[in-house]
């Protein structure tokens, strides 16, 4: 039995989460169509014949920014590359940004073999790119290897598997093999609610806020969920709520059905929505929130 650690590693919205969730067969991070959506490490477990492999899904690394919620990020990302066995950095198919450039000097200093996953091959129209595009990494970094994946179309990925399995020692399993991930059930919440927030809602909003579970309560089949949506200015609570409170129903409603899918019972929700003042730029109200690199 081998089993190992891999951080997963890339600029925002190449599809770092998706991959993790692709891999392990179950939506333990969460995914918009926006860049900055994942804000923390989050393990992902996957079982195979051959052993277990967990993956570690990162913010995306990104420019600095003042902001000490940005700074925070980075760290969190970054410090994805600590003690583990592989990484897998992942860009997209077709592009190559500055910004993959700067991860890529950062995983250059890496001690562990790094391979490179090549998201997003289902948006290529043009499939005869792909080798010059792969030869063209090649050249930029020795990767330990090269894999074109599309992890919405579930397509290769066997191939990240078998490619990392061969990276791997004998070693026991970190996680019993029911559990899949290292996150608990109030953090899952809090992340589902912040997925349909940040689907939903536009420009700086979604990076305004932040969800806390307040309170949890299970009774055999029914979960009582009370979550508080923090944003840092009061004119931010108008447009979450939206006209006639109609905003927040909709994102409740798409939170509890998720809630009740994930844990096969009914749930009832509840959505607070309260102001604290400039949290994102606020290292203590960063860290009541959760926000903690270490
Ligand atoms: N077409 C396509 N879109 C993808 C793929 N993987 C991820 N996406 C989309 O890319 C966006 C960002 O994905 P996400 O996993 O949150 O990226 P992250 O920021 O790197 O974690 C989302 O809209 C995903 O649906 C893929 O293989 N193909
Ligand atoms: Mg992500």
């Amino acid at each position: 039995m081998r089993s190992g650690m891999v951080a997963v590693v890339g600029r925002p919205n190449v599809g770092k989460s998706s991959l993790v969730n692709a891999l392990v067969g179950q939506k333990v991070s969460i995914v918009t169509p926006k860049p900055q959506t994942t804000r923390h490490r989050i393990q992902g477990v996957v079982n195979r014949p051959e052993g277990q492999v967990v993956f570690v899904d990162t913010p995306g690394i990104h420019r600095k920014t003042p902001f000490a919620l940005n700074r925070y990020l980075n760290e969190a990302a970054i410090g994805g590359l600590r003690g583990v066995d592989v990484v897998l950095f992942v860009v997209e198919a077709g592009r190559w940004t500055d910004e993959d450039e700067q991860v890529l000097e950062r995983v250059k200093t890496c001690a562990v073999p790094v391979g490179l996953v090549l998201n997003k091959v289902d948006k290529l129209t043009d499939k005869t790119q792909l080798l010059p595009e792969i030869e063209a990494h090649a050249k930029r970094h020795g990767f330990a290897f090269i894999a074109p994946v599309s992890a919405q179309k579930r397509d290769n990925l066997d191939a990240v598997v078998k490619e990392i399995f061969a990276r791997l020692t004998d070693g026991p399993a970190l996680y019993p093999e029911d559990q899949v991930t290292d996150r608990d059930l109030a953090f899952q919440l809090a992340e589902t609610v912040r997925e349909k927030l940040m689907q939903r809602l536009r420009q700086e909003v979604p990076y305004a806020l932040t969800v806390e579970i307040e309170k949890l309560e299970r009774e055999g089949k029914l979960t009582r969920v009370s979550a508080v949506i923090w944003i840092e200015r009061d004119s931010q609570k108008a447009i979450v709520i939206g006209a006639d409170g109609a905003g927040l129903k909709a994102i409740g409603t798409a939170a509890r059905r998720e809630m009740e899918y994930r844990l096969g019972g009914k749930v009832f929700l509840k959505l607070w929505v309260r102001v604290k003042e400039g949290w994102t730029d606020d290292p203590r109200a960063l860290a009541q929130f959760g926000y903690d690199p270490t």
